[in-house]
């Protein structure tokens, strides 16, 4: 019997916890094959304790975790060096979007001994196979791993056809964590479902992490496919809304066409992520049938109102600031729900440029809400991806910008800021800009509360709206206290950007 795997999700939200999918899918790569245990940091008390509780009784050989950046790190990197120091003989694999494009820091730790680069459901299965009949590692496809003092990083596999992977085992994740812990209240319905129907994205954003792991390239699961594991879903636990976690859902009008079609008597209501020129251009017909098959809302990457700017983000495709309108206006014709997400505080030439960008990034922001009053605003401060050789990370790097040298900085309260694109440690923003970026979001969030917010009464939003209505009227952002206050206590504001949606069980 080969030693056990041990397959750990490091807590990532302080609400209630979504499917695993990360980890999940590593689970269904080796399910049958090798023996695994699932532990949830979003569902355990104490992680680390229940960890070493398996790790103790001296059958598990590997440990493996999921890492995207922001909070999940600050389980990950003190678990894994402790599991290090306390049993050497467990061989540790991260994976995951922090891990794909920071594996160098990583892997300098000591603590982890390899990293899955972008997709590991054959990369991971391979891994351990060949630790176990000790063959090498070079021949594994997406894997970095240290080899004495060098790091040595394999080249990249073509995407898998994702009809052809073994389905999640959703019945053994449901032996360690009861299923329904996963199906939360939403605004989308009281079971929902976190799904994730394709991988990658065919657009090259140079700000984008998922550029640097999938280099352009999109591999979907057909729509019967998806529809039968919702059906599976629904049928065994209950299922009754989904989020669609693709990076790029929308990439083919004729799957989501589809997909809708089946989904047209499901009685499900759903969300997922899109581009707005890509969904521009799919039929009327197409954004009706979305409607009818519960598509409520879709969470597009808007950037900005410049064109200059969307140049210099190498957006792609044909996304202009009118088009960024038009399309809000759009929307509201086939009642859905537009979710534009805005990244400020870019570099320029000059703080000047810096602060005239962000002033009229504010006043495209009023046009859209003009135009579609619900449209819902989410606002990123810039942080830098390492797409090396993109215009805009070379401006990165020659204004003095660097990443963390040790890992354990990541812990920094700073660096994790840093991920959840609140405080962005780059140099060409002061904090007059950080401020005024943070008190317009506070503003219009107060005077526009989200609709995901299942917890706010209808009273609470007139409430907070009334409250900032004159700050908004009047452009006035400075020293909002009144509302965060508002936002803080009394009515737990949340930000769907860091959090997801609402969630309770
Ligand atoms: C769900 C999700 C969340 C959820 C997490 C919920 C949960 N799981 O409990 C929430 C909403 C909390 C969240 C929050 C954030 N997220 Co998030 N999130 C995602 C999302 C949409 C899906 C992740 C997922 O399940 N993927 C499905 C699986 C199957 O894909 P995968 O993770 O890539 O896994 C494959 C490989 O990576 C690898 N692999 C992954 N893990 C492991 C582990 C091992 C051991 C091995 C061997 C291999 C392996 O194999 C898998 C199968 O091929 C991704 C985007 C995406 N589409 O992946 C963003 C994403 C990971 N998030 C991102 C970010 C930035 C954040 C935030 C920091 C938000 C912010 N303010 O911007 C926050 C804070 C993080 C936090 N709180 O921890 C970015 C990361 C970007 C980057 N710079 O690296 C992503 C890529 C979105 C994006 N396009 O920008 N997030
Ligand atoms: S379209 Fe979205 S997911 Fe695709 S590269 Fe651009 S930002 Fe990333």
């Amino acid at each position: 019997m080969p030693p056990k795997v041990l397959l750990f999700n490091p807590k990532s939200c302080n609400v209630k916890a979504r499917i695993p999918n990360s980890i999940l899918s590593i689970a269904a790569s080796i399910d049958g094959k090798y023996d695994y245990i699932i532990v949830d940091g979003n569902l355990e008390e104490d992680p680390l304790n229940k960890i070493c509780s398996y790790l103790s009784k001296g059958d598990v050989g590997y440990f493996g975790s999921t890492v995207m950046p922001g909070p999940q790190m600050q389980q990950a990197i003190p678990f894994s060096k402790k599991i290090k120091e306390l049993y050497p003989h467990v061989s540790i694999i991260w994976g995951g979007y922090f891990a794909s494009n920071h594996s160098t820091v990583i892997l300098k730790s000591g603590f982890v001994d390899a990293i899955v680069y972008g997709p590991g459901d054959k990369t991971f299965p391979a891994w351990l196979d060949a630790l176990e009949n000790k063959t090498p590692l070079n021949n594994i496809k997406n894997l970095v791993f240290r080899e004495g003092d060098k790091i040595i990083k394999t080249p990249k596999d073509e995407l898998y056809d994702q009809d052809t992977l073994p389905p999640l085992p959703y019945d053994k994740l449901n032996l360690f964590y009861p299923l329904y812990k996963y199906l939360g209240r939403t605004f989308l319905g009281s079971k929902t479902i976190a799904y994730h129907s394709s991988i990658g994205c065919p657009f090259t954003c140079s700000f984008c992490a998922v550029v640097p792991i999938y280099g352009a390239r999109w591999k979907a699961k057909s729509a019967a496919n998806v529809y039968k594991d919702i059906k599976y879903l629904k049928e065994n636990y209950g299922g009754s809304a989904i989020e669609f976690h693709d990076n790029n859902f929308f990439v083919s009008e004729k799957r989501t066409v589809e997909f809708c079609k089946l989904m047209l008597n499901e009685n499900i209501d759903w969300w997922a992520f899109g581009r707005i020129d890509t969904m521009d251009r799919f039929k009327d017909e197409s954004l009706a049938l979305l409607r009818k098959s519960g598509c409520r809302m879709i969470f597009f990457g808007a950037e900005t109102g410049s064109d200059d700017v969307l140049k210099k983000m190498s957006k792609g495709g044909t996304q202009t600031g009118e088009v960024i309108k038009s399309f809000a206006k759009r929307m509201k014709k086939f009642d859905i729900i537009p979710e534009y997400s805005f990244v400020l505080g870019l570099p320029a030439e000059t703080p000047e440029k810096v602060m005239e960008q962000i002033d009229k990034e504010i006043s495209f922001i009023y046009e859209i809400k003009e135009i579609n009053p619900d449209t819902e605003i989410i606002i990123y401060i810039y942080s830098p991806v390492p797409t090396e050789g993109s215009e805009m990370f070379d401006e990165v790097l020659q204004s003095g910008f660097k990443f963390p040298e040790k890992l354990e900085d990541w812990l920094n309260p700073e660096w994790k800021n840093f991920d959840l694109h609140k405080n962005p440690l780059t140099p060409w923003l002061t904090a007059e800009m950080v401020n005024k970026i943070r008190n317009f979001e506070t503003v219009i969030n107060g005077y526009y509360p989200t609709v995901s917010d299942v917890k706010l009464s209808s009273f609470q939003r007139k409430f907070m709206h009334t409250l900032s209505s004159w700050r908004y009227r009047n452009r006035i952002f400075n020293f909002p206290y009144e509302i965060k206050v508002l936002q803080k206590y009394w009515l737990r504001y949340r930000q769907p950007e860091i959090e997801g949606f609402e969630n309770t069980v």
